[in-house]
């Protein structure tokens, strides 16, 4: 009899656990069709790298409409050529080396102020009350922004990341995401200005210094540019830190190997990133009609990269669907590096800026974590969840400890 399968990206089945749909799509349907967004959905490791890197066929051109109206400009992964390379070296250079070293320090104190409160009571929610406002406060302070509007850039950040990682949306929401990033220009602007006539060594400061083809970049390129950064290194950041801790309780002999030997915090992070990518999907435009295992996808489709389902493709890693921070086929050095063998940070020219900086971060604020977290374990009566299809992470991850 034949199966009339009304699998859907689209559903509430999918919404609640996109994992255990994987295999159907990479064996079944590697390159299924959504006809409710007419957009095509790739879940083969192979196929999804050649999305990536095939620059010919495959552009960014997909932010225009996804990104560009909350970004309030063009962003990094829009641009191509020359600028593209000009302008990433720019952003590349302020998260790196020893940019990077000076971020170590501030990302420390922040984690330290944000978990204190809660050690006498042996008791947090390492999503709500630490990791989200502990991401929005170090990317503040890494950008040379006022920590202290924390409260409403995180409010206007989630109107911004809601319309970029939305699939389908209503005018309602929309409009407010809209605004949000209204408000947030409204607020970076007289900054920018500020620092154009007082440049400090921050990014902004750098940003307005700039010049690409013989003209400084205008108040409106580093505003999209800001936002843009602001929003790459916040959204994804609190999911990570869920992502990488929800694993270590659920895997307690691999807790205790870690805290035994620290140096493993790499490997750790690594495997989380593969196992559960807290960027689910990456889109693209096929510029002409191309062929993915089979499929033949029209020119101008909208393509969707299922990072998640490519990372657990079993042609590339043994047991994908298991959690190992010491599995042999991932090569954790090279995980934050372009020779990544999982899709996390994506691939090719537009691959992720931030990698470095995120290892860096989350390796900081875990190291710190450990030792304070004593027999770390979930709150008594709570019960995992995520959420998200676009980007996805821990709803909360209310922990106790000693
Ligand atoms: C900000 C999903 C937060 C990026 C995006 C419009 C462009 C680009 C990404 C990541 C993470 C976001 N896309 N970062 O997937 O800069």
């Amino acid at each position: 009899p034949t199966v009339i399968s009304d699998f859907s990206v689209l559903s509430t089945d999918y919404a609640h656990d996109p994992y255990r749909s994987f295999a159907e799509l990479r064996e079944r349907r590697p390159v299924h069709h959504e006809a409710a967004v007419d957009s095509w959905f790739v879940s083969r490791h192979r196929d999804v790298r050649r999305v990536l890197t095939d620059h010919e066929t495959f552009t960014t051109e997909t932010l225009r409409v996804r990104a560009e109206p909350v970004m309030r400009g063009p962003v990094l992964a829009q641009m191509a050529g020359a600028e593209h390379t000009a302008k990433r070296k720019i952003v590349v250079r302020a998260f790196t080396g020893s940019a990077l070293k000076d971020q170590e320090e501030a990302i420390r104190t922040n984690a330290q102020a944000l978990i204190a409160p809660f050690l006498p009571c042996g008791r947090v929610d390492l999503v709500g009350e630490f990791g989200k406002p502990l991401a929005i406060q170090i990317t503040l302070e890494v950008l040379g922004l006022d920590k202290r509007d924390w409260r409403k850039v995180a409010a206007w950040h989630s109107g911004v990341a809601e319309f970029i990682t939305s699939i389908v949306m209503t005018p309602e929401r929309r409009a407010h995401c809209v605004h949000c990033a209204e408000e947030l220009e409204e607020y970076l602007v007289p900054i920018i200005e500020e620092r154009r006539a007082r440049p400090g060594d921050d990014l902004i400061s750098r940003l307005c210094a700039a010049e690409y083809d013989g003209t400084a970049l205008t108040t409106g390129d580093v505003t999209a540019l800001i936002i843009n950064v602001l929003a790459a290194a916040t959204e994804p950041a609190d999911k990570t830190l869920g992502l990488l801790f929800r694993h270590l309780i659920d895997h307690p002999a691999q807790l205790a190997r870690l805290r035994a030997r620290p140096e493993l915090l790499p490997a750790a992070l690594a495997e989380t990133l593969r196992c559960t990518p807290p960027v689910q999907l990456i889109p693209r435009r096929a510029v002409s009609a191309v062929e993915l295992s089979g499929t033949t996808v029209p020119a101008g489709s909208t393509v969707f990269c299922v990072i998640g389902a490519a990372n657990r493709d079993p042609e590339v890693f043994h047991e994908p669907d298991r959690f190992d921070m010491e599995r042999q086929d991932l090569g954790a050095a090279r995980s934050f590096t372009a020779a990544a063998q999982h899709l996390a940070f994506g691939a090719g020219l537009h691959m992720c800026v931030g990698a470095s900086f995120v290892r860096t971060e989350i390796e900081t604020v875990a190291a710190l974590l450990l030792p304070l977290l004593e027999d770390v374990r979930y709150a008594s009566g709570f019960r995992y969840a995520e959420s998200g299809v676009y980007t996805r992470g821990p709803v909360a991850l209310p922990v106790e400890f000693r």
